[in-house]
């Protein structure tokens, strides 16, 4: 052997052998994942977006991965979130609902379980929820208590610090609560609420809509909060109401301070952003600044938040370990119960980047959304078109970490760490599957998506109040199974059912076996 081959060979151990000693020891990335509300596969500068600009997102998709097939395992909050957290689709646990939850609804994910911020918290992290968290509260055995203790909640499921809104902003309670108590709270003034029946004694956008801000359907004509009838109905609580035109900001000023809290630490950060779900409020610096009207300005918004955590990271010396993930929970919707005019601004801005449907829908547009990760340590910047399910972030994050997981407390998550670091080409997870209103289920295998026919149409699922002659949830319907080419359309179009019929069979059957398998880390 030549000298200088020699010498490369020990040149290149010497480099594995250090690698390896930094991945035993300090290469334990920080974890701060930041999950948008309904922000759509289109609504980002970096996947093409220009009449909203988010250069705050944009530069940190430049700086990591961005992934241009990533998907929430469903087209709406709690199912997608629930998976987040445990590894598991939604749709197998039929012990607590998943569906869309109301405030009140009780904890959907076990007490106990070994859940990703629970392994985490075994393994060390300081674990943090900020913002958006609609997995309910409460044991469902007695109706939550706004007014004392609320529990089993973020803490029972590993969170060792929340700063939370129970369900969504356009849902009654619309409080902050901290680990286990509303924010804020007058004790003479005690919160009550209902999604069933009106108090009679607060005005609702159904008597009083001279009183509203913005104008909105039968379903959030609820209790007028801030000027913005809700779903459902309370009373009391009066100091202890959030104003919308500040919730971004509680939740940059939070955010900061844990990460100032717990920088000497291993730490994982959730912050559940409001952006662009409705009621679309902007803060009065992003009012009128986009060009497409409040569901534009408050994007612009939301990418304002990422950048104050982003700069907060740098400020602390804490960007180079730390791995950070963006995504949304579902794809876009433009007329969600408000009439705030996202629908008539929209101009050519395509929320869905293209994708056929929208949120609530099991189409590409309903679950394909934003997904980057940068870990400067460890991630070199690229684009990639591997697939990548919010589901497989758990495994992912284990491998990363040395966290400790059961196969079984995480039945559909992939470790896909080789895909998130470019070690491979492969894609590692090659099908998945989506979900949406209804109870609907469709799989991507490869190119190949199945969708089947719905029987019932979105009966379930979709929240109380919710009308589901609503034309929004027309799609949702589907008469006859589809089979689309996702290489040669990508925007579901053409279903080729008809010409490849034992495709679909043969998709059907990998879907049905599935749905009825345990689920396992690996391909069924
Ligand atoms: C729906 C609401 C919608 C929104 C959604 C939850 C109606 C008609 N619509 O039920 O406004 O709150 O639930 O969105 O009630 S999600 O992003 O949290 O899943
Ligand atoms: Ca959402």
């Amino acid at each position: 052997m030549k000298a200088s081959s020699f010498r490369r060979i020990i040149a290149t151990l010497a480099v594995a052998v250090a690698a390896g000693f930094a991945g035993a020891a300090e290469s334990r990335p920080n974890l701060l994942v930041i999950v948008a509300d309904d922000l759509g596969h289109g609504d980002l500068g970096c996947y093409g977006a220009t009449r909203v600009k988010t250069p705050n997102v944009d530069r940190l998709a430049a700086a990591g991965v961005r992934f241009t097939a990533g998907y929430a395992p469903s087209s709406t909050c709690t199912p997608t979130r629930y998976s987040l957290f445990t590894g598991e689709y939604a749709w197998r646990q039929t012990a607590r609902p998943t569906s869309i939850l109301d405030g009140d609804a009780p904890l959907c994910i076990e007490p106990g379980r070994l859940t990703l911020p629970q392994a985490l918290k075994n393994a060390g992290y300081f674990t943090g929820a900020i913002g958006k968290w609609h997995l309910g509260l409460g044991d469902g055995r007695t109706p939550v208590d706004f007014n004392g203790r609320i529990a089993p909640g973020p803490r029972e499921i590993g969170f060792s610090h929340s700063h939370i809104i129970p369900a969504t902003v356009d849902r009654v309670p619309p409080v902050w609560i901290e680990n286990d108590r509303v924010v804020g709270l007058d004790p003479a003034d005690p919160i009550s609420v209902s999604y069933q029946r009106d108090f009679g004694v607060e005005p609702t956008g159904v008597d009083r809509p001279d009183l509203l801000k913005v104008g909105a359907d039968r379903q959030h004509a609820g209790t007028i909060v801030n000027g913005i009838s809700r779903i459902g109905f309370m009373k009391g609580g009066r100091a202890a109401r959030f104003k919308d035109e500040e919730l971004t900001s509680t939740v940059v000023r939070q955010s900061v301070a844990f990460l100032e809290a717990h920088r000497a630490q291993p730490f994982f950060l959730y912050v559940g952003l409001f952006e662009p779900h409705v009621p679309r409020v902007a803060e009065p610096p992003f009012a009128g600044t986009s060009e497409v009207g409040v569901r534009g300005d408050v994007i612009q918004q939301l990418d304002w938040a990422t950048g104050e955590l982003l700069r907060t990271l740098d400020r602390l010396g804490l960007a180079e370990n730390t791995l950070v993930v963006f995504t949304s929970d579902n794809g876009p919707v433009l007329f969600d119960g408000y009439f705030d005019r996202s629908r008539e601004d929209v101009k050519d801005h395509r929320p869905a980047g293209g994708l056929r449907g929208w949120k609530y829908l099991v189409y590409e547009g309903g679950c394909r959304v934003p997904l980057i990760a940068r870990w400067p340590a460890r991630i070199r910047p690229r684009v990639s078109d591997q697939m990548f399910g919010l589901v497989d972030l758990y495994a992912t994050v284990a491998r990363l970490t040395g966290a400790k997981f059961a196969a079984d407390s995480a039945p559909d998550s992939l470790d896909l760490s080789p895909v998130l670091l470019g070690e491979t080409t492969a894609d590692l997870r090659d099908h998945t599957v989506l979900h949406g209103i209804g109870n609907t289920l469709s799989l991507r295998s490869g190119a190949w998506k199945y969708v089947p026919a719905t029987q019932s149409g979105p009966a379930s699922g979709i929240g109380s109040g919710a009308n589901p002659n609503d034309t929004r949830f027309a799609e949702s319907r589907i008469p006859a199974p589809q089979l689309f080419n996702l290489r040669a359309d990508p925007a579901e179009t053409k279903n080729v059912i008809a010409e490849f019929p034992e495709r679909a069979a043969g998709l059907k059957q990998r879907l049905d076996t599935i749905i009825a398998g345990p689920g396992r880390r690996g391909a069924p």
